[in-house]
């Protein structure tokens, strides 16, 4: 048991889900946030992996108790993986800014996605790799997440994981953006505690 259980100062437990293209990032930023070291080479994720984290959200002081899941990219595993996530709080959906093909996946997962979870879910269209040349431009993105009311955030495993900067995020930035989001959906007591609002100045949260 960890000492905040001990203490009873959990505020809340929250389920999140990592989906998205194979190669497209997600594991990689995942450990970014966890801080923790991942060794190389890379290995693509196989079916789904479970990482519970005890953290402060920074921007309304809760400590939360996060259920992330981070799963495969393969089509063969899609299916599996969406069946076994009905009741997540948030998602992030991925695709690599390099890679068009991966942009195209996008409608399958986010069907499927909307499809075992409606509307409980909070999500966070997510481009990474924007530290490569990209195949997909902001605009393409932002369009995209328009027609699905989805918030669009940027990110790069290169950054640092605390740099905000409108829609560009480090993986930090980005789960606290995500969080945010939940706790406007799911919380109605912490609500008015929430001390920065995620609508970034130039409305891409669409
Ligand atoms: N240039 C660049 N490479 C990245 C970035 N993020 C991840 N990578 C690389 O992309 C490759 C795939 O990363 P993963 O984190 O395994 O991708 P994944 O989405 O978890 O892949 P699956 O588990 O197979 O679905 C690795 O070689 C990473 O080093 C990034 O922001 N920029
Ligand atoms: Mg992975």
């Amino acid at each position: 048991m960890s000492s905040y259980e001990e203490k009873g100062t959990i505020n809340e437990n929250f389920k999140v889900l990592i989906i998205g293209a194979r190669n497209t990032g997600k594991t990689t930023i995942l450990h970014k946030f966890l801080r923790s070291r991942i060794s190389w080479p890379h290995y693509p994720t196989l079916g789904f992996e479970y990482h519970p984290y005890i953290w402060v959200h920074k921007p309304t002081n809760q400590t939360i108790r996060l259920q992330v899941w981070d799963t495969s990219g393969q089509n063969k595993y899609r299916q599996i993986i969406l069946h076994h996530f009905q009741r997540v709080h948030g998602a992030l959906v991925f695709f690599d800014l390099s890679d068009k093909n991966s942009f195209n996946e996008l409608d399958n997962w986010y069907r499927d996605l909307r499809r075992v979870c409606g509307n409980y879910c909070a999500i966070i269209l997510v481009g990474n790799k924007s530290d490569l040349p990209r195949e997909i431009s902001i605009q393409e993105a932002i369009d995209w997440a328009k027609k699905k009311n989805m918030y669009y955030l940027e990110t790069s495993s290169m950054w640092d994981p605390l740099k905000e900067d409108d829609r560009l995020v480090g993986a930090i930035t980005l789960f606290e953006k995500l969080i945010t989001l939940v706790m406007e959906k799911h919380c109605k007591e912490v609500k008015t505690k929430i001390s920065y609002h995620p609508q970034p100045r130039d409305s891409c949260f669409c």
